[in-house]
């Protein structure tokens, strides 16, 4: 895999991995036996069908260790989750507007854009509200979605860590132009940024 665009990228994918991991080893391991208990048991071979009644050791066995995995992914996905929701205390705060079919950025001095331009390395907290209908914020790159609903403020966190241009889409179906609702984040450098921005932004959470 490449460098993440941020922190939160790498623990969602270290999360689907792992997932994935555990999947393809039951997998082949069940498998295994199946393909193993079909020779062994063969009718040809003429074993004799015996009543078994029950095996407490086994039974323990295949109820604690699927827990645990089950538990284990658990956790390391609630904690890539929370990660998006601990917004700490003082954030950058870019508003997010929604309507059909366009997203707008407001910054804190005023200024507004079509496109979200982010300084590297600052944790930026998106207030995002919607106009008319549900529309939802992706940006598949940085593995975040959050819905943006109708009357109600939603909130988005994330740190960008590699300077670049990345996709934003709708991710809730929101009528004709719903598939062309796109727009970028453009993540820029620090001095690049305060250029941009146009009054004096000091970097923060550094
Ligand atoms: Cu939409």
């Amino acid at each position: 895999m490449g460098i993440s665009p941020t922190t939160h990228a790498e623990s969602v994918d270290f999360v689907m991995l792992y997932i994935v991991a555990i999947s393809v080893v039951l997998l082949l391991g069940i498998t295994a036996t199946m393909v193993y208990f079909v020779f062994k048991y063969n009718r040809k071979k003429g074993h004799a069908p015996v009543d078994i009644h029950g095996n407490l050791l086994l039974e323990v066995i295949w109820i604690v260790i699927p827990t645990l995995l089950v538990l284990s992914m658990f956790y390391f996905g609630y904690t890539s989750f929370r990660e998006t929701r601990e917004i700490p205390d003082n954030p950058f705060v870019v508003k997010v507007t929604a309507r059909m079919w366009q997203f707008s950025f407001e910054y804190p001095n005023g200024k507004k854009t079509d496109t979200l331009y982010v300084p590297l390395s600052t944790g930026i907290d998106l207030e995002m509200r919607s106009m008319d209908v549900n529309h939802a914020f992706y940006i598949p790159a940085f593995r975040i979605k959050e819905d943006i609903i109708y009357g109600k403020t939603n909130h988005l966190y994330f740190t960008p860590k590699e300077v670049g241009d990345y996709d934003v889409a709708c991710a809730e179906y929101c009528g004709l132009s719903h598939s062309a609702m796109y727009t970028k984040v453009k993540v820029i450098h620090d001095n690049e940024f305060t250029t941009w921005y146009g009054s004096n932004w000091q970097p923060q959470n550094k």
